[in-house]
């Protein structure tokens, strides 16, 4: 069953703790996605530090009492002491959602009863699970419109100690890709038909748009682009120029480019090499996607934002 935990810590290492805490949920079912971390004002509670928050997505076998358990014993790995309600703590761990069940049990009350209140859960939420129904009916997306009093930030650092690599598998998202690239050419040289024909008024423009479209992402990303899914360390996020409109420019300048110049040359097997070079870049750009969302301090956010993946617009 899916389930959504929150995660806060104000005492101690924060970030250390979060990640203990997460390292700890890995065992008790699949982490399918983690939020960013934000930086909040507690809420309630004596005059205590800021917090930092988070909320996981959680596949697990587990029962939502035998994971409640679990999480109380993962509080307890961190010395987590109880007296003060509501008071300063080094972890956190609040069941929120788990699937759409509704429990009322006296230790055990799912959807969270506060958490439609608190944005410094629904703000989280969003990201990993929008659609999950809170205790009012709502979900985090409508809920959260009546806490935007409440103090929040997202926090700029990341999650993960490391950069996570793809290891050897970026090697062989650039062999695909360049390949195909090679095999575009050799298919359109051999199989062009070089006479005019009004394919070129639909060819030409295309790839036309496909150059400009690669120029302006160059511009944009004003750093040397690599062909690596594997983000450069430190790298930071671009969302100017093309980057406003597509999250992906260069890959959707090659799509329109090769597709638009092969069909200009009437080399029928060139667009089929384009048509495959994009599923391979959609493939590939998912995998690149997962990495940023977790290195790039704001990555998902502007994921959300900027819909189009590779052509404005329209893809
Ligand atoms: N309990 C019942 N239902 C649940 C559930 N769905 N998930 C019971 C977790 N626990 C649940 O929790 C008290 C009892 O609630 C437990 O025995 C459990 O069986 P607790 O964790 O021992 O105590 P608590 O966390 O101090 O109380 P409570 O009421 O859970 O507090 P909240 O609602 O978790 O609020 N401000 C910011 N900015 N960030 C925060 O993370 N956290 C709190 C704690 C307050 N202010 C905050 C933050
Ligand atoms: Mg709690």
């Amino acid at each position: 069953m899916r389930a959504t935990v929150a995660l806060g810590s104000n005492l101690g290492d924060r970030l250390q703790q979060l990640r203990t805490a997460v390292a700890g949920l890995r065992r008790l079912g699949d982490v399918v996605d983690t939020s960013s971390l934000y930086e909040t004002d507690p809420v309630g509670g004596p005059a205590q530090g800021r917090y930092l928050n988070a909320v996981v997505l959680l596949e697990t076998a587990l029962d939502p009492e035998a994971l409640l358990q679990e999480l109380h014993r993962l509080e307890g790995d961190s010395d987590r002491t109880r007296d003060v309600r509501w008071g300063p703590r080094t972890l956190d761990l609040d069941l929120i959602t788990y699937g759409d069940r509704r429990i009322s049990q006296p230790l055990l009350v799912v959807p969270h009863p506060r958490a439609h209140e608190r944005r410094f859960v629904l703000a989280p939420m969003l990201e990993v699970a929008p659609d999950a129904p809170l205790a009012n009916g709502q979900v985090a997306r409508d809920a959260i419109t009546s806490t935007l009093d409440q103090r929040i930030q997202r926090w700029e650092g990341s999650w993960e100690r490391e950069t996570p690599a793809l290891g050897v598998e970026a090697g062989w998202w650039v062999v695909a890709q360049f390949g195909l690239l090679l095999l575009w050419l050799v298919v359109v040289l051999f199989t062009a038909e070089p006479d005019a024909s009004p394919w070129l008024f639909v060819g030409v423009p295309l790839a036309v748009a496909g150059i400009a479209l690669g120029i302006g992402a160059i511009v944009s990303f004003a750093a040397p682009v690599s062909p690596s899914p594997q983000p450069r360390e430190g790298a930071s996020l671009v969302d100017r120029g093309v980057y406003r409109f597509v999250r992906h420019p260069m890959y959707g300048a090659l799509i329109l480019a090769t597709s638009g110049a092969a069909i200009a040359a009437r080399a029928w097997a060139g667009v089929a090499v384009s048509v495959v070079l994009a599923g391979v870049l959609r493939l590939k750009s998912a995998r690149e996607e997962r990495i940023l969302g977790v290195v790039l301090g704001g990555y998902r956010a502007y994921a959300r934002s900027v819909r189009r993946r590779f052509l404005p617009g329209i893809w």
